[in-house]
């Protein structure tokens, strides 16, 4: 348990005590333009980020204002662009000199670091090594081989940054070809809120925009480290608690971000070094523990409620609005407080308090990232949440509201216009009417199902839109060593990661344009949209000269293979829609013409063009046309009991990386340098398992289902955290979580709360 009085804070145990952003932050933007040897003018693109006119960021998908900073980017967000602009090249000649099985045995970082691809590649597995070839075979070849499956053995992936335009034709091409196998890196991230929010308020996402931070007097904030994964919102935060907003936060970690700034947008907080304390209340909850934590803040709602003749519960917003609430109120009744804190670890003292902001505030927002999201019972935490916000009308007013904060920086938008293996989200009639054709109506494979498919066999091929999909997933060492019976695998990427060292029989790795670069095509320079956390459409134009003359868009490859893999069809103009990506904006909006009209016209409005939000407006479209309570069945967002020698691992990013795309070895925030195979553990658990802090040491998985899951060498830090609950990062330690170990009602893999023992090494 959490007590601060026992265990040294991480200022005591590692280096870092200053807040997030400040100094610290600009001199990570240095090192890092430093190191890639930028190209010239790379700083004066900086400057366009985020600005109408200029391209979107391709790190977080945090909402881009309508009266921008005069640099609207942050640490990562420039971090992501200068990587993105490196001089470095991995060339042809690169790949004569290093075979792929050579290069298994390189970090994600030095992978990355090699530059950015300039060459389509076809893997030559007489040599092993990747060999130049031309587009025009490449899209034949996959093209041919698309044509000798079933099309329901293969699979379309997608990673959330290619844009609405690209998004809309993959997803068109896989159903044209025959498949809903769409499945995109929501699958591993925030699909636990589009199937919950979907299920109990009828919207997939979250209900906010930015103009509520103004408006809000308190937000409860789960599992979401802002100072590293959204550190734009850091500026909304510290606004809010500037005009007596109050920042409740449940994290396991004490994470720097959270609790104080200092904005490198204010030259005197600059220089004074103040900050800007953002939580007043910090809930070191343990992993797994927020459905006992809120079930505690709805409990005392309750309590107080009955005290006050009734009158904190908003009873007329429920009996107009909701359903199933006096079922979820015998279950708060009914949970005792010794399970909720045992269960949460958090005191019943603390959750009181909380529970007193929560019930002081008029308006409330709850916020929260993969902390609630990566669980077994990832749907009941993010329901709960829902819960304690519907008890008094906190969803569908100004300045409330529920608040995912999403990850890539366009992963909302792919779901939006198509990119999805539920046809039940797809507007599949409409397409049917203007392609002319039938398209498939069974549900399509998740990414976990992916992966099951990979390892019996059922899977023939797999094109890779980005991203780096086998690094990325659950059980990744078992997904690895079957990988090479695809028929066919396809990776369209802008760097060389660890996914494209494990190839199918005939395989591609496509090297395409990136968001900052120029993007030519016949009618000229071509705009692409991208959708952000509060469903805003910008356009983005990139103004780069590319990193190679053989670069092609992701658009471009996508229409490529498909005009390949397809028979002619007089309703679906390929050359067209590359010529002009205007063309394929008509064709989304005529797909979507209710969020997405004058899609052309709209996408330069400053802030964006808002595609509006059913419960933003009280309109539930649930299956009983409310907005639904939810009773859970457990209090723990895991099914594994506590035992003796049990941890729940955490695995999560570091400052230095996006995903799988290894920046450096800095968690500036967190102090811990120049390493990454590390377990973060707190001093109790250290002593109580007769262990010593800098030890090395083994984590074992602890699911008996025949399969050895082991990682050794890591080194344990010790640090502030609940009992129970160790922390690593993702990727390295991504072979410990059993591909089982996912979220019950949406597959997303439980990434946190992952069960693990620990072996001593020496
Ligand atoms: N710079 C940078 N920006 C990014 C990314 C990146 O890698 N780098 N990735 C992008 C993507 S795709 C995504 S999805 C987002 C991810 O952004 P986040 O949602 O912040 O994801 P994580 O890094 O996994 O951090 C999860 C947080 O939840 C906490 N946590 C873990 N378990 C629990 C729990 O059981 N309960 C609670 N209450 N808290 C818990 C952890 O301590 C941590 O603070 O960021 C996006 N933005
Ligand atoms: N253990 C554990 N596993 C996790 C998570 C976790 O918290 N813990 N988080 C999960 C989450 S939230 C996510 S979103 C997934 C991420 O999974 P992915 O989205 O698949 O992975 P990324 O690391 O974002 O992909 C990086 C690669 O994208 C390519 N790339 C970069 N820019 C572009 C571009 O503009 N176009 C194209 N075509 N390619 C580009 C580069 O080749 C780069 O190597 O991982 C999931 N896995
Ligand atoms: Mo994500």
């Amino acid at each position: 348990m959490a007590d601060d009085r026992t265990a040294p804070t991480n200022d005591d145990v590692t280096g870092y005590s200053g807040p997030a952003g400040g100094w610290g932050s600009l001199r990570g933007i240095a090192e890092t333009l430093a190191r890639e040897m930028s190209s010239p003018g790379a700083l004066a693109t900086l400057r366009t980020q985020n600005k109408t006119g200029g391209f979107m960021c391709t790190s977080c998908a945090w909402g881009k204002p309508r009266h921008p900073h005069a640099f609207e980017f942050c640490e990562n967000g420039a971090k992501a662009t200068l990587w993105e602009l490196t001089t470095h090249r991995c060339t042809p000649d690169f790949f004569a000199k290093h075979s792929v099985t050579e290069l298994r045995s390189w970090t994600d970082h030095d992978l990355e670091s090699v530059g950015r691809l300039t060459h389509p590649l076809r893997y030559d597995p007489a040599t092993d090594h990747y060999v130049a070839c031309s587009w025009h075979d490449a899209f034949a070849e996959i093209g041919a081989q698309l044509r000798s499956i079933d099309p329901k053995t293969a699979v379309f992936y997608a990673s959330g940054r290619a844009s609405l335009e690209t998004s809309y034709l993959y997803a068109l091409f896989a159903r044209l070809y025959g498949h809903n196998n769409l499945p995109d890196s929501s699958n591993m991230c925030h699909e636990t809120t589009s199937v919950t929010l979907k299920q109990l308020i009828g919207s997939p996402v979250g209900t906010c925009t930015l103009d509520d931070f103004e408006h809000c007097d308190a937000m409860f904030f789960f599992g979401q480290n802002t100072g590293t994964n959204s550190p734009r919102f850091l500026h909304q935060l510290q606004k809010a608690v500037e005009r007596g907003c109050r920042i409740i936060t449940f994290n396991p970690i004490r994470e720097k971000g959270l609790l104080s700034f200092t904005n490198p947008q204010r030259p005197g907080q600059m220089l004074t070094g103040s900050d800007t304390e953002l939580s007043c209340q910090y809930l070191q909850v343990r992993a797994g523990g927020d459905i006992a934590a809120i079930m505690g803040l709805c409990k005392y709602v309750f309590e107080q409620d009955d005290q006050r003749g009734g009158m904190l519960i908003d009873r007329a917003f429920i009996a107009e609005h909701c359903t199933g609430f006096d079922a979820f109120r015998d279950k708060a009744h009914t949970t005792s407080w010794d399970d909720i804190e045992r269960e949460s670890g958090l005191s019943r003292g603390d959750l009181e308090e909380a529970g007193k902001v929560y019930v002081e505030s008029e308006r409330v927002i709850g916020v929260y990232g993969m902390g609630l999201t990566q669980h077994v019972h990832g749907f009941e935490n993010i329901a709960m949440l829902v819960n304690l916000l519907l008890m008094r009308g906190n969803i569908g007013r100004r300045g409330a509201g529920i608040c995912p904060v999403r990850g890539h920086s366009n992963v909302q938008g792919q779901r939006t216009v198509g990119i999805s293996e539920k046809p039940e989200l797809v507007p599949l009639d409409r397409l049917a009417e203007m392609f002319d054709f039938d398209p498939p109506r069974d549900t399509g494979m998740t990414t976990v199902e992916v992966c099951e498919a990979v390892l019996d066999g059922s899977a023939r091929a797999f094109i890779g839109l980005g991203g780096n999909f086998l690094r990325a997933v659950a059980d990744q060492a078992r997904v690895e060593r079957e990988w090479e019976k695809l028929q066919l695998t396809v990776q369209i990427a802008t760097k060389l990661n660890r996914s494209h060292l494990f190839n199918g029989r005939t395989s591609f790795l496509l090297p395409c344009l990136g968001r900052s670069e120029e993007d030519i095509q016949d009618s000229g320079p071509q705009t692409v949209t991208i959708e952000d956390s509060f469903s805003h459409i910008h356009g983005s134009l990139g103004h780069r000269t590319p990193a190679s003359p053989y670069l092609k868009s992701e658009l471009a490859i996508v229409a490529g293979i498909a005009q390949q893999a397809l028979p002619p069809n007089p309703k679906v103009r390929w050359d067209e829609w590359t010529a002009d990506y205007g063309l394929v904006r008509d064709l989304i909006a005529r797909t979507y013409p209710d969020e997405f009209h004058d899609m052309n016209a709209r996408m330069f409005e400053p802030g964006g063009f808002y595609r509006g939000n059913s419960a933003r407006e009280r309109v539930w479209k649930t299956e009983s046309g409310r907005a639904q309570f939810t009773a859970p069945q457990m209090l723990a967002a895991t099914d594994i009991p506590d035992d003796h020698g049990r941890y729940r691992l955490v695995t999560l990013r570091s400052n230095d990386q996006f995903n799988t795309t290894i920046y450096g070895y800095s968690d500036r925030l967190r102090g811990i340098e120049g390493k990454r195979d590390v377990v973060l553990m707190c001093p109790a658990d250290i002593a109580a398992a007769g262990l010593e802090n800098g030890q090395r040491i083994a984590l074992v998985g602890d699911v008996d289902d025949g399969h050895d899951r082991r990682i050794g060498g890591l080194e344990i830090i010790a640090f502030d955290l609940p009992e129970g609950t160790i922390v690593g990062y993702y990727p390295e330690l991504n072979p410990l979580i059993a591909l089982s170990h996912h979220d019950q009602a949406s597959k997303t893999p439980a990434s946190k709360a992952v069960p693990v023992r620990i072996v001593a090494e020496r």
